[in-house]
């Protein structure tokens, strides 16, 4: 058996390679890297890699993060600029014997001197965006872009072996300097391949407070199924968060076991993932909630494909 699944519809071309790669016996970390590269180099998926937003200084600061489930080794990134493939970046750290997790500048001499590719992130489009924010910022709360959030993948490979792996510019119009959940273990990622891994989307500092990835991992390790600790682990942390501080902000976790079972939980509307295994073609589906608010899964239609990439790719207009 073997297996992909990742955060939000803009994983569905990485997905699709990852998944060709899989069948032809690649292993685990190439199948995902060339996942992750192929979101962060589309420059109309507008919150990771080149086209990813800007912070409040207009400077595109990633985040990336990539572990590997046989020998838990991991490697991040956080505030790095002017990097084409963060997620590239973590996996090299992810071999270092210490040193793993560089932030800002210390990332960037880092990646310089191991040869990474420089690249100005600051698309004209995220400039845009950037303009138009400004102007109605001051009475917007700072939250997930809609619709456009963190790429977070999970994969298993013939073999038997997982690794996961996050990409993201996190916040639009974050301070800077700002970290998120995704290059933090056990937040925005975790994987062991002895039982499976999981990945994070939305309000950072929401999920950092849970460990969500790790409490996913954690429950299917004590035998729940992904769907069900996926579930589990977002239901109960949403309550928390809503008992203790009045509210929760957007949670949306990935899994997959090392069986090539999967799952998905969201608090949100229009959360959607991509899967792919060795039963099922890659898939986009989309999450919706019955009048009891009950979590189901769709698949989406081809007219929401279409619209989805009409949308992102529309000329953007100066207000
Ligand atoms: C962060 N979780 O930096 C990331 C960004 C994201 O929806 O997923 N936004 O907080």
């Amino acid at each position: 058996m073997f297996g992909i699944i990742a955060t939000w519809r803009m994983a569905l071309e990485g997905i699709t390679e990852a998944d060709q790669m899989l069948r032809d016996g690649a292993n685990r970390q190439d199948a995902l890297e060339t996942a992750v590269r192929a979101v962060e180099d589309f420059e109309y998926y507008k919150s990771v890699g080149y086209g990813g937003l800007p912070n409040e200084e207009m400077q595109v600061e990633l985040d990336a993060a990539w572990m590997d489930g046989d020998t838990l080794s991991i490697g991040a990134v956080a505030a790095i600029k002017d990097y084409a493939n963060p997620v590239s970046i973590a996996r090299k750290l992810s071999l270092e014997p210490v040193n793993n997790m560089l932030v800002g500048e210390g990332a960037e001499k880092y990646a310089h001197k191991n040869g990474f590719e420089r690249k100005n992130m600051l698309t004209e489009r995220a400039k845009i965006h950037y303009h138009n924010r400004m102007k109605e910022v001051k009475e917007l709360e700072l939250k997930p872009y809609s619709g456009h959030d963190t790429v977070g993948m999970v994969d298993l490979d013939m073999d038997g072996s997982m690794a996961a792996a996050t990409s993201t510019s996190g916040l639009f119009m974050k301070r800077a300097g700002r970290v998120g959940d995704s290059p933090i273990s056990g937040s925005g990622f975790y994987v062991d391949s002895e039982v499976g891994g999981a990945t994070a989307t939305g309000l950072g500092e929401d999920l950092f407070k849970g460990c969500l990835s790790y409490e996913i991992v954690r429950l299917m390790k004590e035998g729940l199924t992904p769907q069900e600790a996926c579930e589990k682990a977002v239901g109960d942390f949403d309550e928390v968060l809503k008992k203790r501080r009045g509210k929760a902000g957007d949670l949306s976790l990935i899994a997959m076991n090392n069986k090539g079972e999967w799952g998905c939980a969201t608090n949100i509307e229009g959360f959607s993932f991509v899967v792919a295994t060795e039963n099922l073609k890659p898939t986009v589906f989309l999450v919706k909630f019955d009048e009891n608010g009950k979590q189901y899964f769709e698949e989406a239609s081809d007219e929401w494909m279409e619209n989805y990439m009409k949308t992102r790719t529309a000329p953007l207009v100066r207000k």
